[in-house]
């Protein structure tokens, strides 16, 4: 026991003591070379990349271990207000490269690398993809980390540790087929298991009343099958200033009843298999990005993320300020990434009542107070509702607080609008009907003292459509955050040709500043420098070129115009406008229409949920097109059209600098906000766009003749809806006409008959809610000006410069200031600097 003590002691406090790890090349090497043949135990003999890998991962992170301690240590002393950020995604991607350029390390790794005969960019490309996302949302997770970290803010990212993250996407006979994506099969060295903060998470059983101590009936949650949440947490480095924040993912795992109970009862193989089903809750990312509706498991999922995460800030609390929860509102706040985590109202509730002894009174006051909610759709049908029969048999005891924070809620609205049945049945938190629904939105906007939008355009559509009445109740909560994308991996990372051109130009910093970037507006008019603009952005496009040659076995000519959507399949992403024109091109080819022809290349990619029959067909007319015009002899050499297999965060890491026109398609009102839109701004492609999401605000940053727009406006595609006719468009535009002629005629699909009429179908409907058919003609002359500007090399470089130029407002370090003033209020945190050698 003794010995135990004294170890502790030399465990902890003296270890502040200890010198930095040293940063140098001859360091590196040493350090690379104990960890592969002591900490591995592998020699020259071993072929394997992956211990190499393992080797780089190992010296990093000993470098980060210090900087992590300090950083806890900082928020702990200052007893500061922290945000804990609630999602079922985090997008990270890759990990190694961005601990690399955080830590100010790429040199010397670079040459500590070539001392032994090794190159960073081929160790980097080794590592597995981290996809526990879906796509936008979940990626803007991951880049609020980094910029949270970046800026010294008390965040800590909670989620969920997949076994399996989002499918991998293979391409056969030109249609999709999933396959599992095992990402964890070699471990991840990025992650830390913390058993020791194991928290148990109820699920079924009762509500109970019981006598208190006071003698009040009080409720309690009983027969209840437990699981244990095990925390695996993975270092958030800032960029170059010694903070490193945590990412803690749950991780499932089954409580020791299930060895023994049944177990004795000689129940081995019943025991095993409820061991499973309590593992099973982490085991997949649903690959859904609307709501996958009834699910029960994912009803799970989002309950485990919102109970173990609270349980954890409590019991920190608890531990630090004891019972006292009079001040744990001014120190803590939770914004909730969309509604998936949205249990949190109730389980919040639960927790101060149930477990800590609060009265409704002050546990609703603390949960009204700490509560934020982010919404990030427009779709009234992707807008999550539970069943209440589920909630009742998996979660009785939440069904319980919400029945009541309803019974609450409608009793304030009617007092606001006495008499008004209409309104109460809309704005109730459970959607009455043969199958009564719990609407979790409601639910958390009512727990909420912010509600933010991600986009201006879709900010003001919630207030004025989706949540209207909740506006007129409290407008004061309702407020926009706009989107943004971290600067580090996506332009710093990424782009190193165009970074290093930057960094001689404007000198280093702006990476942290990215307003700074206006600061080569002037040269837009330098020849000199718009010459060397040009040769960064055609090396990225060899390098596209390779990626698109490598996986997709097509040929792309650097020279060509780089076109390029990328982002999941969805009807109302519109990727089905964009085949439309690129069967138009092949058309005017065909018919000799190729006078001052511009070379152009088209790349598409993107993961349809598995379930989603539409968003498959149109990744097979895709990719029949892109077989029939990519074997055609007189078009390829005048167009060419690629669908890139498994789309994801390191593929996108290729493709942004190597674009040269961005797609931004949608229907007007449809996207939220778009991020990739961003990346591609950044990396200085010129958008083609609708007036949707945050392409409005691109556009106003970057000023109109930067930026090509067509489409209808959100609010001419409401109102053309009433009186839509699709068959009318088609008969008045014969380039149209002749598309849907070759569509429908069996051109791209000879030998297999029928398949592209649901696609038919959905144009000629008039009750198509994506009006595709009503942009075609505006889309096809907004593709025509940009063909025509990009045979104008040089007045094609100077808009892409001033796209890069007026990025700097899509940084996530602005979306972070802003999130941070007018909803969190953490202070500022750095830790103490003296025991780390990353320069600030
Ligand atoms: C919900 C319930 C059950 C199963 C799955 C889901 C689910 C999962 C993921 C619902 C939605 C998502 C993801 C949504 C998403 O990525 N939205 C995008 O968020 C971006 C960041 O704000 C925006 O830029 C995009 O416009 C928006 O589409």
């Amino acid at each position: 026991m003794d010995n135990v003590q004294l170890k502790r002691s030399l465990l902890t406090d003296t270890l502040t003591d200890i010198p930095p790890m040293e940063m140098d090349v001859l360091s590196l090497v040493n350090d690379f070379r104990r960890n592969y043949t002591h900490t591995l135990g592998r020699d020259r003999h071993c072929r394997s990349a992956h211990y190499a890998y393992q080797a780089l991962v190992l010296i990093l992170r000993e470098r980060l271990m210090e900087c992590w301690k300090q950083t806890r240590y900082a928020y702990e002393k200052n007893d500061c207000k922290t945000a804990s950020y609630l999602s079922m995604e985090f997008l990270i991607g890759r990990t190694l490269g961005n601990a690399v350029l955080n830590l100010g390390l790429q040199e010397n790794i670079t040459l500590a690398l070539q001392c032994l005969g090794m190159e960073l960019e081929e160790l980097a490309d080794s590592e597995h993809d981290a996809g526990l996302g879906n796509g936008g949302l979940g990626r803007l997770a991951a880049c609020f980390l980094d910029s949270c970290a970046t800026l010294q803010l008390p965040v800590t990212g909670y989620g969920i540790r997949y076994d399996y993250g989002m499918f991998r996407q293979l391409i056969v006979n030109g249609e999709q087929v999933e396959e599992p994506d095992h990402w964890l099969r070699n471990g991840n060295p990025w992650e830390i298991a913390r058993p020791e903060y194991t928290q148990r998470v109820h699920f079924g059983g009762r509500t109970e009343y019981y006598r208190d101590k006071t003698d009040r009936l009080a409720p309690r949650w009983v027969d209840t099958n437990d699981v244990l949440a095990i925390p695996y947490d993975i270092p958030i480095p800032g960029y170059r200033n010694c903070t490193v924040n945590t990412l803690r993912l749950w991780k499932a795992a089954a409580t020791d009843e299930f060895d023994l109970g049944e177990f004795n009862a000689g129940l081995y193989p019943e025991s095993v298999a409820a061991k499973n089903s309590a593992e099973q809750i982490t085991m997949v990312l649903y690959p859904n990005d609307s709501s996958e509706n009834g699910k029960e498991l994912r009803l799970r999922q989002q309950y485990f993320l919102a109970s173990a995460s609270l349980q954890d800030v409590l019991s920190r609390w608890v531990g630090t300020h004891g019972s006292d929860f009079s001040r744990f509102a001014g120190k803590n706040v939770f914004q909730l990434n969309d509604t998936h985590p949205s249990c949190a109202v109730a389980e919040l509730m639960r927790l101060l009542m149930d477990e800590h002894g609060l009265g409704w009174e002050q546990a609703w006051e603390i949960t009204t107070a700490t509560m934020a909610y982010t919404n990030h759709t427009l779709l009234p049908e992707a807008l999550e509702k539970w069943p209440v029969r589920l909630f009742r048999t998996l979660l009785p005891r939440l069904l319980d607080i919400i029945f009541e924070i309803n019974a609450r809620f409608l009793a304030e609205v009617s007092r606001r609008w006495p008499g008004d049945t209409g309104r109460l049945s809309r704005m109730s938190l459970i959607e009455e009907g043969p199958e009564p629904m719990v609407r979790m939105a409601y639910l958390a906007i009512s727990a909420s003292f912010s509600v933010n939008g991600v986009a201006a355009l879709h900010s003001r559509l919630l207030a004025e459509g989706l949540f209207s009445d909740f506006f007129e109740l409290w407008p004061n909560k309702f407020n926009n955050k706009t989107n943004g994308v971290t600067p580090r991996r996506w332009l710093v990372w990424s782009n190193p040709g165009l970074t290093q051109l930057l960094d001689e130009t404007i000198g280093a910093g702006w990476e942290v500043d990215l307003d700074r970037l206006r600061e080569i507006l002037p040269l837009t008019e330098d020849g000199s420098f718009r010459e060397r603009w040009y040769r960064v952005k055609l090396a990225n496009k060899e390098r596209l070129a390779k990626l698109v040659a490598d996986e997709c076995g097509v040929v792309f000519d650097p020279r060509a115009l780089f076109d390029v959507q990328v982002k999941r399949i969805h009807e109302y992403k519109r990727q089905l406008l964009n085949v439309l024109h690129v069967i138009h091109l092949y058309d005017r080819i065909k018919r000799g229409d190729t006078g001052d022809w511009t070379q152009r290349c088209v790349l598409i990619g993107g993961k349809a949920a598995p379930g989603y029959f539409m968003a498959k067909r149109i990744i097979k007319l895709i990719s029949n097109v892109a077989a029939v015009i990519n074997a055609d002899p007189d078009a390829s050499p005048l167009l060419k059209v690629a669908f890139l297999p498994n789309y994801s965060v390191s593929a996108m890491e290729i493709i942004a600098p190597g674009t040269d026109l961005s797609e931004q398609i949608s229907t007007a009102g449809k996207e939220a906000s778009g991020t990739g839109n961003m990346k591609f701004m950044m990396n200085g492609a010129i958008t083609i766009g609708t007036l949707d999401g945050a392409n409005i605000e691109i556009r106003d940053e970057v000023g109109d003749e930067n930026f090509f727009l067509f489409g209808l406006s959100a609010e001419q595609v409401e109102e053309l809806r009433h009186s839509y006719d699709p068959a009318a468009i088609i008969a008045n535009d014969e380039d149209l006409a002749r598309v849907l002629q070759l569509l429908s005629s069996g051109h791209f699909n000879h030998f297999e008959p029928g398949i592209f009429d649901p696609i038919m179908h959905a144009i000629t409907n008039p009750g198509d809610p994506w009006l595709v058919a009503a942009d075609f003609r505006s889309y096809v002359e907004a593709q025509k000006q940009a063909a025509a500007l990009f045979r104008d090399r040089e007045e094609w470089t100077r808009r892409s410069i001033r796209n890069t130029a007026r990025s700097g407002f899509f940084s996530t370090d602005r979306t972070m200031r802003e999130y941070n003033d007018q909803i969190w209020h953490l202070p500022q945190v750095p830790p103490k600097v003296n025991i780390c050698s990353i320069s600030g």
